[in-house]
């Protein structure tokens, strides 16, 4: 069963084999997580999102799907890209979010990662409220692939570490 940790931080930091990136479909860049990833990743890590672009992924990733790509200059070996879905306070779209998750770390396994870390996917530019994406991230890790040792939620801030520490119980 894979270890579940809580750490406050920036994500691009992590020592892990694999860090996953709240992305969007067009896999091609963004702001807050994903702007970091590929500031700190560089080049590489873009050359590979356009190549997926350019084969299996013509019409973009799929939200709730998850890709690998190569982690560039970043400690990590690995980026795992996935979309999250957008809130929505009139449709529930909470079954995605889990995706994101299990997606990620099914990705994980088929790459040989066995350390990976997460951001609280969807909850900043995404908008969704962070103890609602907190429930559902734990317990979408919860029965991850035994390949997978560790599990990492690199939070930013203090109130979402706060958020998902209380729900972590
Ligand atoms: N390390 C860890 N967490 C971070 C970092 C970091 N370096 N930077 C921000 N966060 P967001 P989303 C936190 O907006 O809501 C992008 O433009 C942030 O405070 O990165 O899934 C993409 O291209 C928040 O708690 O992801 C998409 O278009 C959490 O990470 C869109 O935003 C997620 O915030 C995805 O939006």
């Amino acid at each position: 069963m894979a270890k579940i940790e809580l750490v406050r931080g920036d994500i691009t930091e992590q020592a892990v084999d694999a860090l996953v990136n709240a992305a969007n479909s067009s896999l091609l860049g963004g702001g807050g997580v994903d702007g970091a990833i590929h500031r700190r990743g560089g080049p590489e890590v873009v050359a590979e999102c356009r190549a997926l672009r350019a084969g299996d992924y013509q019409r973009g990733l799929p939200t709730g799907q998850a890709v690998a790509t190569t982690a560039g200059r970043l400690a990590a070996r690995w980026v795992i890209h996935t979309a999250g879905p957008v809130w929505s306070s009139t449709e529930d779209k909470s079954a995605l979010l889990a995706d994101c998750h299990r997606n990620s770390l099914r990705v994980a396994a088929e790459i040989g990662a066995a350390t990976v870390a997460f951001p609280a996917i969807s909850t900043g530019v995404y908008h969704w409220p962070v103890e609602s994406a907190a429930r559902i991230a734990l317990d979408a890790v919860a029965d991850a692939p035994d390949s997978v040792s560790l599990i990492r939620f690199v939070l930013f801030d203090k109130s979402t570490y706060d958020i998902f520490s209380t729900i972590a119980g």
